[in-house]
């Protein structure tokens, strides 16, 4: 239906709003039978990058030498031979050289950011896993409010990959202010979500990046519960 000029996507000094309509799709080096929709990389000052692939029959992403990781919203993707079906992820180390295909459609989340190094420090192995078995724990003290650790808490890794799942009315317990970025996916329900000084409607499918210390709050609405995948440069 034609939308007469308008959308819900935004784009500020500190933030990114992008929606499904506003989506548009390219061919990333070395992709094969596969088209990204890039929805922040340096290009805004961010500093990774973050895109859905969207695979068709014998897809598959070319080679990066960034860190690579990877979430499975639909159908089945294969990381170094491992098929990994919705809501497996992957990370996959600076410098891996492992395949990452798809034999018939599907779609994932996908980001890559280049490796910070700490001195003293080696850096992460190759790690695929499921999100539905990861335990989840209460932001704070609100049992409403359910957050799973993607990645292990250990200063190897560069940045963190977390779910946040809110029960119908939960909401942050504060206005966050905070020097890391996020780059964040909706990927059910929905509500309202404070960027900078605007507060708009969001909903699954909806990508948000917020740069360092953007003012975000986040309230869940509706009848189901909401929830994100977010990242976060962490450790360093
Ligand atoms: O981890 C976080 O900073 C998270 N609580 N931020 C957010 O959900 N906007
Ligand atoms: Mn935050």
């Amino acid at each position: 239906m034609h939308r007469l000029g308008h959308t819900r996507s935004s784009y500020q000094a500190d933030h990114l709003l992008l929606t499904a309509d506003t989506f548009v799709r390219t061919r990333l080096p070395g992709m094969e039978n596969a088209m990204a929709i890039v929805h922040v990389s340096p290009a805004v000052g961010a500093g990774f990058t973050q895109y859905t692939a969207e695979f068709e029959a014998a897809g598959k992403l070319g080679p990066t030498a960034a860190q690579r990781f990877l979430f499975v919203l639909e159908g089945e993707v294969e990381v170094a031979g491992r098929a990994l079906a919705p809501d497996h992820y992957a990370y996959l180390p600076a410098g891996c050289d492992a395949a990452v295909a798809a034999r018939r459609r599907a779609r994932a989340e996908v980001i890559e950011k280049p490796y910070r190094a700490l001195e003293g420090v080696n850096p992460p192995a190759m790690l695929v896993a499921n999100e539905r078995v990861v335990p989840s724990q209460p932001l704070t003290d609100d049992g409403d409010l359910q957050v799973r650790l993607l990645l292990p808490d250990d200063p190897a890794f560069d940045f963190a990959v977390n779910t946040m799942t809110y029960q119908p009315g939960a909401a942050l317990p504060m206005v966050e202010m905070h020097v890391m970025e996020h780059g964040l996916l909706m990927l059910a329900g929905g509500g309202i979500y404070r960027l900078g000084e605007r507060w708009y409607p969001v909903t699954a499918g909806d990508f948000i990046w917020m740069a360092p210390f953007c003012p975000q709050w986040f309230g869940a609405l509706g009848k189901s519960p909401a929830k994100y995948l977010v990242y976060k440069d962490w450790n360093r």
